[in-house]
């Protein structure tokens, strides 16, 4: 997984030309520049304090010294809230179908407008420095700086949320987050604490079927959809709503890893989805989603067997399909984590002209915590000055003053109207105005009516994966509450998924030997048992029509066979595959024709989780010195049990038996590679991803 692509960096008048790692050097002709002072003033010896002789103590004068050290230890800003831990990209939205009919936003109407993005993905319950493969949802904040302003569409890779209303959201993190006694768990939502709150807070459980799916561990941020999860509203120049949802599809294809999988690539590689994005962006290869709009009015949303407002519901692609009107495309990685990734501040309430909100009562209270929220993260009023946050279309008002204010008004005026005609006034024909909706209502805490069906999509859902991802769903339930201390809140869980889907609720009773079945839990609603199964639900009926842009860990030795590598290389190079070869040393190996080929990791640094597929080639010599090293053990077993396609060369079969392969576990999955012609061959199969038939033979419990 090398990056290949260097780029280079400009940093004041001088070029430095970015490392594997991101590391600069410089390479510009021009002189070093002189170290200086955040005052200018140029430093004579940063290497010793100021001391009153050799060995004396340090003096208090010294302001280099002061200077340097009271900067960085205010280095730190308060992590997120929720979404601590995420990593951006910056590239551009692209239409390519109008949406003028039905909005007057300038970015959705003229085919061919590119808009320039920054989006952030991110884990929401791990802290900043947590891994990257937990069990969770992933935000998916897209920022467009379009000619009428900042839009943020602030969404997740799911459709759905675990509440209704945003008042549950501080219970609903805090239960989620660590413990507040013990400070534990981590980036988890196996512990009791979150099971608790779920399981009394019914409205949970659609959420809970798209946590406990595979949607929680997604091969990389390039393989997920993104969902902007409420029902918007687009207004057009006659002040006609039309209800809208957004969706980013991924033109990856969906893929995600398996549990125990998972499991490892956070020991392996804690960054592993912060490196994928990073590399593939940097070997030119940019991910790219397409944006679909499910566009609908009143008749449909009163006819809907739910309410458009709840959060916990979605509208099935077959009801109302979705039309695909632009791309987004990630191509460029950023120049600074913390001033670019860090210092991005979205907010829900940021809409441009012709986009407008429902009242979605998650929606209402988000449009209020965003903003708060940057204000203390942030350190004031001002953070729309920082470069990501600031608009890139002209900006004129006449707010002031505050902590860091970088834009400040110019002249008498900082008010109007004023009578000195200077500054800006309002536009009543361009500027925003909100949708004109009749509003009347007595004052009151309750929800609406169809909100109280929390089972019917929950079932819907699950019905519409395929046997495989159902058995993940029934594993990941038992694993979770297998982590729970308290029997009754394993019991209150299961006593919910009797409402789901009785098989569903028999089998995580059976992997919890749970002594008695509980009664299904109270159904405030009648859950509908028939609503019919939707494809574009289950991850692997969207899997991708090719193994480009994933990753093939070949096992070598010294003595690999020259031409059958070279044929893999070449296959994988057609298909857009990226091979890294994991050899004893990373020095490289000496091939059959003498030649020493350099290996992109030591054996002991790359578990066979880190890929897609493998290949095992080593030579009849190597496969000997590997069987006696466990990490090779570790690789191929691990690739067998997490379904993975095995290739092998012909001395390999030593290390098949040490990976506890037998003669009948050989299956379709597992292929030999005897003649250059067999590379193709097995690179076209891999597009499958997984050869998921084995699973169902590899684990017994
Ligand atoms: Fe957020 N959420 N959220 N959220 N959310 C935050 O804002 C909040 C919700 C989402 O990469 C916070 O800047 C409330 C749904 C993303 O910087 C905070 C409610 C969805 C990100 C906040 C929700 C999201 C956040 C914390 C319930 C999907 C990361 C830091 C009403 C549609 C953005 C911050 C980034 C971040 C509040 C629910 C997505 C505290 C009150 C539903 C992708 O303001």
């Amino acid at each position: 997984m090398s990056t290949d692509k260097r780029k280079t960096v400009t940093i004041g008048d001088q070029t430095f030309e970015r490392g594997p790692q991101g590391a600069t050097h410089q390479v510009a002709s021009g002189e070093t520049p002189t170290l200086t002072t955040q005052q200018g003033v140029p430093v004579s010896d940063d290497q010793n304090t100021e001391k009153a002789g050799a060995r004396g103590p340090a003096l208090l004068e010294d302001f280099h010294f002061r200077e340097k050290i009271f900067h960085f230890d205010h280095e730190r800003i308060p992590e997120r809230v929720v979404h601590a831990r995420g990593y951006g990209a910056h590239g551009f939205f692209e239409l390519t179908d109008s949406l003028a009919d039905y909005t007057t936003a300038s970015v959705l109407g003229k085919i061919g407008k590119r808009v320039p993005a920054f989006v952030r993905f991110s884990t929401v319950a791990g802290g900043r420095g947590s891994f990257d493969v937990a069990r969770d949802v992933r935000g998916f904040a897209v920022k467009l700086y379009t000619e009428e302003g900042n839009w943020d569409l602030v969404g997740n890779n799911m459709p759905v949320f675990f509440i209704q209303d945003a008042i549950k959201f501080p219970d609903m993190v805090h239960a989620v987050k660590e413990e507040p006694d013990s400070g534990f768990p981590q980036a988890q939502s196996a512990h009791d604490n979150f099971w608790d709150f779920a399981s009394l807070s019914p409205e949970t459980v659609h959420m809970l079927m798209w946590i406990m799916s595979d949607r929680a561990i997604p091969r990389s941020f390039r393989f997920m959809e993104g969902f902007g999860v409420h029902t918007f509203r687009l207004v057009n120049a006659e002040g006609k709503s039309t209800y809208v949802k957004f969706h980013w599809k991924p033109k990856q294809g969906l893929q995600s890893v398996v549990w125990n999988e998972a499991v490892k690539i956070n020991g392996a590689d804690p960054d592993f989805h912060r490196r994928d994005l990073w590399e593939s962006i940097n070997s030119g290869d940019f991910p790219e989603w397409e944006l679909g709009v499910q566009l609908f009015d009143d008749d449909f949303a009163d006819k809907f067997d739910f309410d458009i407002l709840d959060a916990t519901k979605l509208i099935p692609e077959e009801l109302i399909p979705v039309r695909r009107i632009g791309r987004l495309v990630l191509n460029r990685t950023v120049d600074n984590f913390f001033a670019e990734t860090e210092q991005v501040a979205f907010c829900t309430q940021n809409v441009v002209p012709g986009i407008a909100f429902t009242n979605d009562p998650l929606l209402q209270g988000r449009n209020f915590s965003y903003l708060d929220t940057q204000t203390k993260r942030l350190g004031g009023p001002n953070f729309t000055h920082i470069p990501i946050n600031a608009p890139k279309c002209p900006f004129h008002n006449f707010q002031q003053d505050g902590h860091m204010a970088m834009h400040n008004p110019k002249g008498r005026a900082n008010y109007e109207p004023n009578s000195w005609g200077m500054g800006p006034r309002e536009n009543p024909q361009t500027g925003y105005k909100p949708y004109a909706e009749e509003l009347n209502g007595r004052k009151t805490r309750e929800r609406g009516e169809l909100f109280a069906d929390h089972y019917s999509q929950a079932r819907q859902f699950y019905t519409s994966q395929t046997p495989t991802e159902q058995t993940h769903i029934k594993n990941a339930f038992v694993f979770e509450l297998s982590k729970c201390l308290t029997p009754a809140i394993r019991a209150r869980v299961v006593a919910h998924l009797l409402n789901v889907d009785e098989k569903l609720a028999k089998g995580v009773a059976e992997g919890l030997r749970l002594e008695k079945m509980p009664a299904p839990a109270p159904a405030a609603r009648t859950p509908l048992t028939d609503l019919p199964a939707s494809d574009p639900l289950s991850i692997l009926k969207n899997g991708p029509k090719t193994f480009k842009g994933r990753n093939l860990g070949v096992l070598v030795t010294d003595g690999t066979d020259a031409d059958l590598l070279a044929a893999l290389m070449k296959a994988a190079e057609a298909e857009g595959t990226i091979v890294e070869l994991v050899a004893p040393a990373v020095g490289g190996v000496k091939t059959t024709d003498g030649k020493l080929v350099p290996a992109g990791q030591k054996i002991v640094g790359a578990p066979s989780v880190l890929y897609d597929a493998v290949v095992l080639l080593p030579s009849a010599a190597g496969a000997k010195l590997l069987t006696g090293e466990a990490t090779a053990r570790d690789f191929v077993a691990d690739a067998f049990a997490h379904a993975k396609f095995i290739g092998y060369g012909p001395d390999a079969k030593p290390l098949l038996a040490k990976g506890g392969i037998t003669p009948e576990d050989m299956d379709d999955g597992i292929i030999p590679l005897e003649a250059p012609s067999d590379l193709k061959t097995f690179i076209t199969l891999c597009r499958k991803l997984r050869f998921w038939d084995r699973e169902a033979r590899t684990h017994a419990v």
